[in-house]
């Protein structure tokens, strides 16, 4: 079933599941100005992933992918939740059993009141010591000379997960969990080409939950899903949160 206005059931489904899973990808943030990878204006569009997101760009040129990152971060700090961050915020204060994961790493749904988002993809928000392996929060504006370096004298890299480069296991561990368990998955956002995150929709069908994709493009997911709703999230979770009985905000 495809439409823009969630079904007549589906505000009923979202506050009765007993485990609600929200899985989302780089469309969530397009609302908020910042581009998407894939499709028209996509990051990727006249980029080689493979020369700025592996850890062998990096190594071969850490001030290229720096200034790649450096130039997200900034475009991240600018750009604010949108009513699809604070809808989904506002479902997770809303109800129990509502899990969040997001192949993002722009912060956004933190700072749209997510208490806890599983960062499948880790954040802009941390940067890893190359030599130690350390880890720490850094939400400066300006990072200073490019690349940024550890106290110990070693380059610092975004704490992201690149291509090629295992997810953190912990955080892909919880994310599959969350998913053969959940009744109600809705998938906002993604293009669902990139594994492992693509397959936790698969996943949560082989459990028999209810899948629901909101997004206004047809993806490789949309014939598999129970119902589609086709249009911006930022439209459509307000109107399905309120479906559901709950505030299209999350309480200050
Ligand atoms: C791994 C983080 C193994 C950094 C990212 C060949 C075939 C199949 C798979 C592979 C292959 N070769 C290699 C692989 C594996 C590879 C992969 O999947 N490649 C793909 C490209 C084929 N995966 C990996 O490498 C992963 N690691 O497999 O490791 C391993 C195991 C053990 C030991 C060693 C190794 C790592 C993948 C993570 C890569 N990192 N990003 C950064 O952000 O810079 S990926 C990047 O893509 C982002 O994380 C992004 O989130 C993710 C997925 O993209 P989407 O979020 O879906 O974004 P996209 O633009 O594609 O789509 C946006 C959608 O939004 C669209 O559908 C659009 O219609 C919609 N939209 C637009 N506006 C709106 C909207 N929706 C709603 N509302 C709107 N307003």
């Amino acid at each position: 079933m495809e439409s823009f206005e969630p079904s007549a059931t589906l505000g009923e489904r979202l506050s009765g599941a007993a485990r609600v899973l929200v899985l989302t990808g780089a469309g969530v943030s397009a609302e908020s100005g910042l581009a998407t990878f894939r499709g028209p204006g996509g990051l990727w569009e006249g980029l080689d992933p493979t020369r700025l997101a592996t850890r062998e760009a990096f190594e071969r040129d850490p001030v290229t992918v720096w200034r790649f990152y450096a130039w997200r971060r900034s475009q991240a700090a600018a750009a604010s939740p949108n009513a699809a961050h604070r809808a989904i915020a506002a479902l997770e204060r809303s109800r129990p059993a509502v899990d969040v994961v997001t192949q993002n790493v722009d912060g956004l749904l933190e700072r749209a009141g997510c208490r806890r988002v599983i960062l499948l993809h880790g954040t802009l928000w941390r940067l890893r010591c190359t030599a130690e392996g350390t880890e720490a929060e850094d939400q400066r504006g300006e990072l200073g000379p490019l690349p940024p370096r550890c106290a110990c004298g070693a380059i610092l890299r975004p704490a992201v997960v690149w291509f090629g480069e295992p997810l953190p296991a912990g955080a892909y561990g919880e994310a599959e969990a969350a998913a053969r368990h959940a009744d109600l998955v809705l998938v906002v956002g993604t293009s669902g080409l990139v594994v492992p995150a693509a397959l936790l929709p698969e996943i949560a069908l082989a459990g028999g939950a209810y899948v629901v994709e909101v997004n206004p493009e047809r993806t490789a997911l949309s014939p598999r899903v129970q119902e589609r709703l086709a249009g911006p999230a930022g439209e459509i979770l307000p109107l399905l949160v309120e479906a559901a009985g709950f505030p299209r905000e999350p309480a200050p």
